[in-house]
């Protein structure tokens, strides 16, 4: 009998149970990536968009006009281009991005929390793609688990972001949802040493359209819609990078002028030329892996401990710059 009574017990909760994602950011077990972490080695600044319509029911309202494709270049400050209905957005990544442990990129929209609860925000969602050639993509394969009998409307409507996975929107300002290559891992065609774009997609929410949006399953994504103004659907906040094929921007080291390290190569110390003084210092081994990190570090730097070869040394500013060298120890 007690054994009945815990299987009906899990019949009776095992579909919420199952339908629960990552919390909203701030809360234990989110995944939310800051914008300040450390873990973002560098911030896409190469980005064209496509602008979505402001309603895809009525395209004599015209696209979306709120911010252009710089809004979406650099480190997350709150300024946005919005995509419209099924507009996108591509990044052309001079430095490629490859798969490394955990997240490998992350995405900054511009939702806000429910005062009333904090795991309910509202949200625009996108789907994500990656190529190694901008022609040729993968789609992050999406869940959307959300009631899709009523429409979220767009006029601010919070929904629950548990109910959402690889979707990018699902977490509020300032915090981007993260993406893991090693969801690619069984595909053959896609090298995740090398991805060079990524495209993201407005989600079409309409219930009703015969476009809407869909997760990996089938399902209707149930996104704010309509959204008929020039700042609808997705707003497109900033793109950053965790694990770079080539972690060290050896173009900026050459040619800024302006931040050194010296002596480069060096042996057990280097020094930081700078017109301004660093807040921090991260040091990262040739794998992108975070492998040090200094808050307001002392020059010259004791690298004693530090095996012989490169290393990426990411130097950050007090007015929120920075800057990433090569350095070479003998
Ligand atoms: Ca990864
Ligand atoms: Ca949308
Ligand atoms: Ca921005």
């Amino acid at each position: 009998m007690r054994t009945l009574k815990v299987l009906f017990f899990l019949c009776l909760f095992a579909p919420d149970m199952m339908a629960q994602f990552h919390p909203q950011a701030g809360l234990m077990g989110s995944l939310a990536i800051h914008k300040d972490s450390s873990i973002i080695l560098a911030w896409a600044d190469d980005c064209q968009i496509l602008r979505g319509w402001m309603d895809i029911a009525d395209t004599s309202l015209g696209k979306t006009l709120q911010g252009s494709s710089t809004d979406a270049h650099g480190k997350a400050d709150g300024f946005v281009v919005s995509l419209g209905d099924g507009g996108e957005a591509i990044y052309s990544l001079a430095n490629p991005i490859m798969n490394g442990p955990g997240p490998d990129f992350a995405i900054f929209e511009n939702g806000f929390i429910d005062p009333m609860d904090s795991n309910w925000s509202y949200m625009e969602l996108a789907e994500v793609f990656v190529s190694n050639d901008g022609l040729n993509y993968v789609k992050f394969p999406s869940q959307c688990l959300q009631d899709t009998n009523v429409q979220i409307n767009g006029v601010g409507q919070y929904s629950d972001c548990r109910k959402v996975h690889n979707l990018a929107g699902k977490y509020v300002l300032n915090y981007g949802t993260p993406f893991d290559l090693e969801e690619f891992i069984h595909l053959s065609q896609i090298d995740l040493l090398n991805i060079r774009y990524i495209k993201i997609r407005d989600v079409i929410g309409s219930l009703n359209h015969d476009d809407c949006s869909r997760d990996k399953d089938g399902r209707k994504i149930n996104d704010p819609y309509p959204t008929p103004y020039p700042s609808g659907g997705f707003d497109l906040d900033a793109l950053g990078l965790i694990h770079l094929k080539y972690p060290l921007s050896v173009g900026e080291q050459v040619f800024n002028q302006e931040n050194s390290i010296y002596p480069n190569p060096g042996s057990d110390y280097f020094s930081l030329k700078s017109k301004q003084p660093c807040i921090r210092l991260s040091i990262f081994n040739l794998q992108g892996n975070c492998i040090a990190a200094i808050h307001q570090p002392q020059f010259p730097l004791d690298c004693g401990h530090l095996q012989p070869g490169v290393y990426g040394i990411m130097i950050q500013f007090a007015d929120s710059s920075s800057h990433y060298f090569t350095w070479v120890k003998q």
